[in-house]
């Protein structure tokens, strides 16, 4: 079908789901780029999440629709519910614990067997701040929590190294190993704090740059797009259900990408 109306209309879905070992940060990730904000105790997710998040493109508003599941292995199975027709992913990992980069490589094979074949797949390394000297943070700055609330159920060390001088002793997934296996392996490499906002924008902001929205466009509408991704912008968002509602449709610039 023809249509008249102007580019900015165009508004592209994406559907994208995030994978991970439970309490990497899955869930406060995607809190972090649909309203900015950290809870340091969240509670884990039941099922999955649903939020979405637009972003506006050089031409185009592009509608991430997110799907964020629960880590833990009883909710394995339900997990190609998720992955199924998601044209992108984010498979999360914790930097402070080795283990979770496993667990996000074999979610990554399962993505690269069974989904889409054109899926765009980022790694995050998450809780970089927890490695990082408090002083040196890149992120928002919008945090003002309490550090020793940040404390989770996990065996990660949920402290924050608040004036360490040796925070980098926490990290057990070094940068260049992450990264060597995400270009061997096609994917998308970010480290990412939930926490301070680092990386957080740039994730989505380098998917949206991969999708082939001209693909889709075609696909959705009959009508193939030029896929002129430059400078997303954030432009409203909400969220469902499960555990993710508390501030829902908050339509402030939360992402800048
Ligand atoms: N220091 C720090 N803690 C984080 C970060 N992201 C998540 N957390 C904490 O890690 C715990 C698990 O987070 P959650 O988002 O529920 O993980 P999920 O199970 O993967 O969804 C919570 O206590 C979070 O506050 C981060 O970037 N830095
Ligand atoms: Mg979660």
């Amino acid at each position: 079908m023809a249509e008249s109306s102007s580019p900015a209309d165009k508004s592209v879905q994406v559907k994208l789901v995030l994978l991970g070992e439970a309490a990497v940060g899955k869930s406060s990730v995607v809190l972090r780029f649909v309203n900015n904000e950290f809870q340091p105790n969240k509670e884990p997710t039941i099922g999955a999440a649903f939020l979405t998040q637009k972003c506006r493109l050089e031409d185009r508003i592009l509608r991430y629709e997110i799907w964020d599941t629960a880590g833990q292995e009883r909710f394995h199975s339900l997990a190609p519910m998720y992955y199924r027709n998601a044209q992108a992913a984010v498979v999360v990992y914790d930097v402070t614990k080795a283990s979770s980069l496993e667990k996000a490589k074999s979610w990554v094979k399962e993505l690269q067997r069974q989904a889409n074949p054109n899926i765009v797949i980022a790694l995050a390394g998450n809780k970089v701040d927890l490695v990082q000297p408090s002083s040196s943070s890149s992120g928002t700055g919008a945090s003002s929590e309490s550090e020793d609330e940040a404390d989770d159920a996990t065996a990660t060390g949920g402290e924050a190294p608040a004036s360490s001088a040796e925070p980098e002793s926490l990290r057990q997934v070094p940068r260049e190993e992450a990264q060597a296996y995400a270009q061997e392996a096609g994917l998308l490499f970010f480290e990412t704090s939930a926490k301070t906002g680092e990386g957080i924008v740039e994730i989505f902001t380098e998917i949206a740059k991969k999708i082939p929205i001209e693909h889709i466009l075609a696909s959705s509408r009959g009508n193939a797009g030029r896929p002129g991704v430059n400078g997303a912008r954030a432009e409203g968002s909400q969220s469902q259900n499960v555990n993710l509602d508390q501030n829902a449709a908050k339509p402030k610039d939360a992402c800048n990408c």
